[in-house]
């Protein structure tokens, strides 16, 4: 029985473990990236660990999210980065360079390597054939420091394309219907590999706005393969040196086949405010329109930004609505004004953002009240953009250009021919604006700087015999990280604070639920389905563990956020019986007895409601080394432990 694609880039890397989907595979690691909002955490927590230089093939530290710079916090971690990555062996891409997963595709990434980023965006990288993953800050510091990193081994989904796009219907159309079809919680344990004779039509931007937005269905990574596609994108990066063909076997076996004729899709949107909530544009019809974002990692290549371009040459932006556009990198950002094309966009009246994330994660451009937001983006969360009754819809750059002319939701398809647009030949090449670390020699000399916005992280006590506590919060399915933990302009400085970020923890679904907490000194927390989706943020389990959360029982979590709560020494259980849920009222006294015994010898554990008089029996599957990172309170002591 041959192997599929993400199959093999498993097996080139495995280190333990078996390839039964499942059970848990440790994988060597050969590219790391970081961004700022989670990277100096994930630095703090490299320098715990002791490590003098980075043991990857390439490590780079991407400087994106925190440029709004509304007081000294960004730019002191900013500094704070730029110094641990000299004296530690990293590259660092500065502010103005682009986000983290354009400029990775564009100048760093490698078909058949591995890579994981502090970022659960990472598997953009998949569009050239990387098996490429989002974590946590601790496990992208562990993977620096030459560590193995783990995954529960996925289940493989084949995504079988056939046919051709028609005009004006894009790649983010295929990801909404894909996940139109499989849901935000479908990819959880999967790894989605695109296949058939319809990937021959998708460009590398193309795939790469695929790969990217996979990361809504929960899925550990999305793959395409390497082909003459892959080889001539990275010609046109200067890089062709770096291809290598990587297809799956014609005889792998997969879990699950997806069929999707490109030539029966049309232009679609994730309506507010799921990124699963999808209709076709002209099913949902004219809404007026208040805002239009264009960029993001998902869509804001040079092949987005030529086709905006061309749509709105000429033309004026409707005198209701906002355009922003925020090309991807400096390359996008340099062609763009060399081309013309950034003229055309500035004539027609949009505004011009620095290539960084921007209005995607509420680092400005929040829409109006009750306003609705066209975004080429990946996320349309509830308060996200920064405006509480705000409603996104998720589109693509061909929706988003042709609804900013209109004032309304617009089909492109009714706007006439559809721009030619086609990619250069050679790409631009000026790595300038990435810095690269000091010799180990030099680097003896080199200085960290930390601002005093940069606070410890908090401490973790190994495993109690017991717990008891009250259940300080209930909430339903698809809890996000950015419920958990919020970002935007207002918080997100705080990334390395996080004794100050607990005051907005949960902020949005139970105001009072921090002081709580607090005052109580311990709880455990009760959720639904699919607990934990979208970011990799390391804070969302990090500030509960700093307000006294022991465990969190839900009906079932997303990938990166358990794996977060265990690196933090908080217990991750779910119900297996999942009406028992019901059975739960906020702040009923709960018990979890002997849980540290039943746990060290793989026993069943049970909760017990002491309000209620009743027991719920608890499932749970760690891995040894989970099961000893949890008995240790943690991947920090867990790693110290082992080393003494
Ligand atoms: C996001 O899109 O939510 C972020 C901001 O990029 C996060 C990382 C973070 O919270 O810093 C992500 O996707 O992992
Ligand atoms: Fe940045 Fe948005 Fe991409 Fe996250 S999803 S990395 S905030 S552009």
């Amino acid at each position: 029985m041959g192997y599929t694609l993400g199959q093999k880039l498993i097996k080139s890397h495995l280190v333990s473990g078996d390839m039964t989907p499942g059970s848990e595979v440790g994988i060597r690691i050969d590219q790391t990236l970081t961004q700022d909002a989670t990277g100096t955490m994930a630095y703090l927590e490299f320098e715990a660990m002791g490590v003098e230089r980075v043991r990857t093939e390439l490590s780079v530290a991407y400087i994106d999210h925190n440029t709004l710079q509304t007081g000294f916090e960004n730019a002191d971690d900013h500094r704070f980065i730029q110094t641990v990555c000299k004296k530690h062996g990293i590259r660092f891409s500065r502010p103005g360079n682009g986000i983290c997963h354009q400029v990775h595709l564009e100048r760093f990434g490698i078909p058949g390597k591995t890579l994981i980023g502090s970022d659960s965006h990472t598997p953009t990288g998949g569009g050239i054939g990387m098996l490429a993953i989002g974590a946590g800050g601790l496990d992208v510091a562990v993977a620096m420091g030459g560590g193995t990193y783990y995954i529960t081994m996925p289940k493989m989904v084949r995504v079988n394309l056939t046919g051709k796009l028609s005009p004006w219907v894009a790649a983010k159309d295929i990801i909404l219907e894909v996940l139109r079809i499989m849901s935000v919680k479908g990819g959880v344990g999967k790894i989605i590999e695109y296949g058939g004779e319809g990937v021959k039509t998708l460009s590398v931007p193309e795939r790469a706005t695929i790969t990217n937005m996979g990361a809504e269905l929960g899925a550990t990574t999305s793959v395409f393969p390497s082909d003459e596609i892959t080889r001539a994108f990275l010609k046109a990066q200067g890089r062709e040196q770096d291809w290598v063909e990587l297809l799956p076997d014609s005889d792998a076996v997969y879990d699950e086949v997806i069929e999707i004729d490109l030539s029966s899709l049309a232009p679609m949107a994730a309506m507010p405010h799921s990124p699963d909530n999808v209709k076709s544009v002209t099913e949902i019809g004219p809404i007026k329109v208040d805002q239009v974002c264009i960029g993001s990692c998902t869509n804001s290549s040079l092949l987005d930004m030529l086709k905006v371009a061309a749509i709105l040459k000429g033309k004026t932006v409707h005198p209701d609505v906002s355009l922003s556009i925020a090309p991807g990198s400096k390359q996008v950002l340099t062609m763009l004004a060399q081309d013309g094309a950034l003229a055309d966009m500035i004539a027609a009246g949009a505004r011009i953002l620095e290539s960084a994330c921007g209005p995607c994660i509420g680092m400005g451009q929040s829409p109006n009240s009750k306003g609705i937001s066209l975004r080429t983006f990946n996320r349309n969360f509830e308060g996200r953009s920064g405006t509480a009754d705000a409603g996104i819809y998720l589109v693509s750059p061909e929706v988003a250009a042709a609804s900013a002319l209109t004032g309304v939701l617009t089909d492109p398809r009714t706007l006439g021919e559809a721009p030619q647009v086609t990619l250069p030949e050679a790409f631009l090449i000026n790595d300038n604006m990435v810095e690269l670390p000091a010799s180990p020699e030099e680097a003896k000399n080199v200085e960290v700087v930390r601002g005093p916005n940069i606070k410890e992280f908090p401490v973790t006590q190994a495993l109690p015999e017991s717990i008891e506590a009250k259940a300080v919060l209930k909430v339903g399915d698809n809890i996000t990280t950015d419920h958990i933990m919020p970002a935007g302009a207002k918080i997100l400085p705080y990334r390395s604070n996080i004794p100050y970020l607990s005051k907005f923890c949960f902020g949005q679904v139970d105001p009072e639920f921090s002081e709580r907490c607090k005052a109580e000194g311990k709880g455990i927390i009760i959720g639904g389905a699919n607990y934990g989706q979208g970011s990799s943020r390391e804070h969302a389990a990090l500030v509960p563990l700093y307000l006294g959360v022991k465990a969190v029982i839900t009906k079932s979590f997303a990938r990166i956020h358990q794996a977060n709560l265990i690196n933090a020494g908080i217990l991750p259980f779910t119900f297996a019986d999942e009406a028992d849920y019901d059975k739960i009222s906020l702040g009923d006294e709960l018990r979890l007895p002997d849980v540290r015994a039943c746990i060290a010898q793989g026993k069943p554990v049970v909760l017990e409601n002491a309000t209620k008089q009743e027991c719920y029996p608890l499932a749970y599957s760690f891995s040894q080394r989970q099961t000893e990172m949890l008995l240790a309170g943690g991947l920090l002591n867990y790693t110290r432990e082992n080393a003494n």
